[in-house]
């Protein structure tokens, strides 16, 4: 791979202490590509990232999967990216359409905590991604572009940044996009930073997709050339996740 292969496994709001145990426990026997060879990045929610972070296999980074944009104070409910980085969490997950869609974050307010997150030297994974009726009306990358131009606005060094494109027709659906739609999206994406960003940034910056990946389908999907890695949620809960790496890496 011209950029070094990037596999995030999204937990989303799921987990036990025994269900985190049992998938720790798995992690650490499964088969990984060697770090040289691959990032692996698991995301589970707040309540269980120090738990993960001193039990998982030291080459497997930790994530959190949102930070808020303000710091610390008066914002109730939600968690800083000060605290993260005392946490020795270095990866955050923003803007997934699930924080769009269900908690209705603008591009805007994404863009901010990806700022926010930057200042405190934290990777971030920022996700966009178009609606059904937004792709079947041929408006794909016209809505992927907005978003990235909202990012571009707060951030200038795109070194710590990888971009998960998320189709949402696709998340957790099943409805996973065919090879040639993922790698036409991702090109474009690549294109949009070679004309909007510089040669550089288009050619470094890792694109990752995310949207029913699944053990079966990942090989496919990571033959695409613009595909530099995955972003799994459902299939990242099972020993499945091992798979979808060693195909990636
Ligand atoms: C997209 C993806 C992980 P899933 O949300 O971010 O979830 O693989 O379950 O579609």
């Amino acid at each position: 791979a011209v950029r070094k292969p990037w596999i995030g496994g999204n937990w989303k709001c799921n987990g036990t202490r025994a269900s985190v145990e049992a998938l720790i426990t798995s992690l650490n026997a499964a088969t990984l590509p060697a770090p040289e060879a691959a990032d692996i990045v698991i995301s589970p929610p707040y309540l269980f990232l120090e738990t993960v972070q001193a039990r998982i296999r030291p080459e497997v980074h930790v994530a959190a999967q949102d930070c808020n944009a303000k710091g610390m104070g008066a914002y109730t409910g939600s968690i800083s990216a000060e605290m993260l980085h005392e946490f020795g969490i270095n990866t955050v997950i923003l803007g997934h359409s699930e924080r769009r869609d269900i908690f209705h974050e603008t591009s805007e307010e994404v863009a901010l905590k990806c700022k926010k997150a930057l200042s405190l030297g934290l990777d971030i994974v920022p996700c966009i991604g178009e609606h059904r009726e937004e792709r079947l009306s041929g408006r794909t990358n016209e809505i992927c572009f907005a978003q990235l131009a909202a990012l571009a606005a707060q951030i200038t060094d795109w070194s710590h940044v990888v971009v998960a494109y998320e189709p949402v027709w696709a998340i957790g659906t099943g409805l996973v996009a065919t090879p040639a739609q993922a790698q036409e999206t991702h090109a474009a994406l690549r294109g949009w930073f070679r004309e909007h960003v510089s040669a550089e940034v288009a050619n470094t910056i890792r694109i990752v997709y995310g949207g029913s990946v699944s053990g079966a389908n990942s090989a496919e999907l990571a033959r695409c050339p613009d595909v530099d890695g995955f972003l799994v949620g459902g299939a990242s809960l099972k020993p499945e996740f091992a798979a979808i790496c060693q195909n990636m890496a």
